[in-house]
């Protein structure tokens, strides 16, 4: 006997926004109703990713699917948006389902599809829950949300360089000599490349972090490069000019699969050690030494993180750092080269994934990351249907979100796992399932394996997965496109029914039956060793990257930027109402701000500061610490602004800027002044 008779362990994949998607090992219970529960969480041992672990955040899931407060019903809200006390009563699936399909049809008919807007991100990366949910809303028409506000500057950036996010297998990274973490704090936000890492330390290799503060990632590294937000494109230029002029270039490489680097080699010629230095507030010795180590370690792997794209210029910062592997070579090295996704190796069919198809070059688009315009009144939106995201926390400028949101001539309907505050401001809540309770399919994008999860747990009350909900309000609204009404198996045989030799031999009855299958990659996997699937075959290196300081410049009214990264023990604001991980977490939000800031704006540690930038204010708690830099004050995680002493979301200050390309976020470009109080 290995367990008791009540429990049983199940094998799923983990569907949170997180690079790793890791097979998760989990124990389910059986009560005293007869309904089994989910009572503990770890990694599954065998997975070779995985290993046996899960991050400090997702083994605390259960709590949150049994969380007391996790709607179970659909609820409407009674009264106005604007009363003191949010008050709801429960209605059933037809009552709501009916109203919602009738609010909708009024406006479809009257107001146009351009009226409606859906809204949503990466809650589940599920590839029917998350991606496939989309295929009514472009059925219907209706304006089409280009998903900008995480990876959209990376990847445009990616895509000029390489064209399709391809990278380095995570298996592979033991073999380097030279690990560069460059604006990813991956062991918060990345924590299965942690073991990898550390294997390759045992065999030598040296880790270097490149962040603007003292985060847990450059506390674990052999050193830290503690550059000026914003400079990444000046000092990944510094590099360059020192790989040219020592001669540390692979010039066979260069001349097989690269176009351009003479025009990489003309702009790096005015980026001295001197001049690097002057810009990125590193010394001159740290830049010579740091370009030294990469030009003479073989191999050498940069792992790019999103941190550095969001920012105005942040495409371009970006793209110049993943360059300089095509320079030094490293592509034809295991283990060496630049990752920054690995989600271009499943190539699955995507054509049908979401209603793809039905896409019109007329339909309108907004980009999520102004979604605060796009819920000004005078816009004219008169419905918003969310899912999968918490935009009153988690989008920019969201003051203005919460305003558009409360806004009384608004039908806003979200459908949701948690009473978020996106949830209280909602028309309904509808009460969704979460990634135990129901079918789906993963891919990842830090590492190779390819996902399965069937429904394993009896969804608790009324909850419905999302396409449930979706289906239901099409028969209603009398939509008939096929793809709306598929289900999981239906979607699984579309994505598998490809050619590409990175699926062959996946069916999906062996996904079904394995769970987690590794992608048919051959054993010694060199995506770019050779050349890029860019237009011309070749790794395209020109134009060359210009570094350019943001319009938003520090100044005498802004005199500090402010950044916003990811917490340790959250995962955006998924697990910010678990009590014990916001304990975890120093139980309210900190602002981090160096000693030589505090003094200048009077403040002192563990009293209140009020932050003040061009969009909005909120009020925190402060830390002095050498972590910081002068000028670059740091709040890690966006909160529950119901964890903060003004209610407010940290996005309260963030601003709707985009970034040079891509339309991404620019959460790490806020300028603020600090004022005690
Ligand atoms: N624990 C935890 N894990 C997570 C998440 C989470 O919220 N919590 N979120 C998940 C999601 S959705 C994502 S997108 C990823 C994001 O994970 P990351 O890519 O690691 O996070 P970022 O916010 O992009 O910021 C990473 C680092 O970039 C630094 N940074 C900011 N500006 C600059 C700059 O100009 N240059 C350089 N070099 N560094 C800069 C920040 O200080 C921060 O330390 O993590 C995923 N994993
Ligand atoms: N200031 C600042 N803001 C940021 C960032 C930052 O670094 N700084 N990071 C940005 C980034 S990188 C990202 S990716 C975004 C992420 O922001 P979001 O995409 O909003 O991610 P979460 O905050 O985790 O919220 C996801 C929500 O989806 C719900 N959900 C999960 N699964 C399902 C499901 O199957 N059905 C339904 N209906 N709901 C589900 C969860 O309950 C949760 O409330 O935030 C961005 N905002
Ligand atoms: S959040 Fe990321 S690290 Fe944590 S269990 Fe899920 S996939 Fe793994
Ligand atoms: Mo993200």
């Amino acid at each position: 006997m290995t367990a008791a008779p009540d429990t049983r362990d199940v094998l799923l994949t983990c569907p949170l926004d997180c690079p790793d998607a890791c097979r998760l090992k989990i124990t389910v219970k059986r009560g005293g109703d007869g309904r089994e529960r989910a009572v503990k969480l770890t990694g599954d041992a065998a997975h070779p990713y995985t290993k046996g672990f899960a991050c400090a955040k997702t083994v605390h899931y259960p709590a949150r699917q049994n969380h007391p407060d996790r709607p179970l019903y659909p609820l409407r809200r009674v009264g106005s948006k604007s009363d003191a006390e949010a008050r709801w009563e429960r209605v059933t699936w037809d009552e709501a389902l009916d109203d919602i399909a009738a609010r909708l049809r009024r406006l479809l008919d009257t107001r146009g599809p351009q009226s409606v807007l859906r809204y949503h991100y990466a809650g589940t990366m599920g590839l029917m829950e998350g991606s496939h949910a989309h295929a009514l809303w472009r059925a219907l028409g209706t304006p089409e949300l280009e998903e900008t506000i995480c990876a959209s500057a990376g990847t445009a950036a990616w895509a000029m360089g390489y064209g399709s996010r391809l990278a380095v297998d995570p298996l592979d990274v033991p073999h380097a000599r030279l690990i560069v973490l460059w604006g990813i704090n991956s062991l918060s936000t990345h924590s299965h490349l942690t073991p990898q890492i550390t294997a390759a330390r045992k065999n030598g290799a040296r880790v270097v972090c490149v962040d603007p503060y003292r985060n847990r990632t450059a506390a674990f590294a052999d050193e830290h490069l503690k550059l000026r937000p914003g400079t990444d494109a000046a000092l990944a230029l510094g590099v360059m000019h020192e790989l040219f002029a020592h001669g540390w270039t692979d010039e066979a490489y260069i001349a097989e699969a690269t176009l351009g680097a003479d025009d990489l080699r003309e702009a790096a010629r005015e980026w001295t050690p001197e001049r690097t230095a002057e810009v990125t507030g590193l010394s001159a010795d740290e830049v010579r030494d740091f370009a030294r180590a990469v030009g003479t370690t073989r191999p050498t792997y940069i792992r790019v993180g999103y941190g550095m794209t969001r920012h105005e210029t942040g495409g371009t910062n970006l793209r110049a750092v993943t360059l300089i592997s095509a320079l030094t070579g490293d592509w034809r090295w295991r283990g060496g080269g630049c990752v920054l996704s690995t989600s271009g190796a499943f190539a699955l069919n995507r054509t049908r994934l979401g209603g793809a198809h039905l896409l019109r070059p007329e339909t309108p688009r907004v980009n999520m990351n102004e979604l605060a315009n796009a819920l000004s009144p005078e816009r004219g939106l008169g419905a918003l249907v969310v899912y999968n995201t918490n935009p009153a926390v988690v989008a920019p400028d969201s003051g203005r979100v919460r305003a558009g949101l409360a806004r009384d001539d608004l039908l806003v309907v979200v459908l949701e796992q948690a009473m978020t505050e996106t949830a209280r401001l909602a028309d309904y809540v509808l009460p969704a399932t979460t990634f135990m309770e129901h079918a789906d399919v993963y891919t990842s994008y830090g590492h190779h394996w390819l996902g399965y999860n069937p429904a394993t747990l009896e969804a608790p009350g009324e909850c419905r997965p999302n396409t449930w909900v979706f289906q239901e309000l099409a028969r209603r609204l009398g939509v008939t496109e096929p793809g709306v009404f598929w289900t999981v198996d239906d979607l699984l045989s579309d994505l598998l029914d490809t050619p590409h030799p990175h699926l062959r031999g996946i069916t999906p009855g062996r996904l079904k039956a394995e769970g987690s299958v590794r992608l048919n990659l051959p054993d010694e996997f060199l995506p770019y060793a050779h050349g890029a699937d860019t237009p011309s075959g070749k790794v395209q290196l020109s134009p060359a990257p210009v570094y350019r300081a943001p319009d938003a410049a520090l100044n005498a009214e802004y005199p500090v930027r402010l950044l916003t990264p990811p917490a340790h023990h959250f995962l955006n604001s998924t697990y910010g109402n678990l009590e014990n991980l916001n304990r975890a977490e120093g139980t309210e939000p900190h602002l981090l701000v160096h000693p030589h800031d505090a003094q200048v704006s009077g403040l002192t540690d563990g009293a209140y500061a009020t932050i003040q930038s061009e969009v909005g204010q909120v009020r925190r708690r402060v830390k002095v610490t050498d972590a910081a830099q002068p000028g670059t004050a740091v709040l890690e995680g966006t909160w529950w602004g119901l964890s903060a002493p003004d209610g407010q979301s940290i996005n309260t200050v963030t601003a709707q800027t985009l970034t040079d390309l891509g339309g991404g976020s620019t959460f790490h470009n806020t300028r603020v002044r600090l004022l005690p109080g």
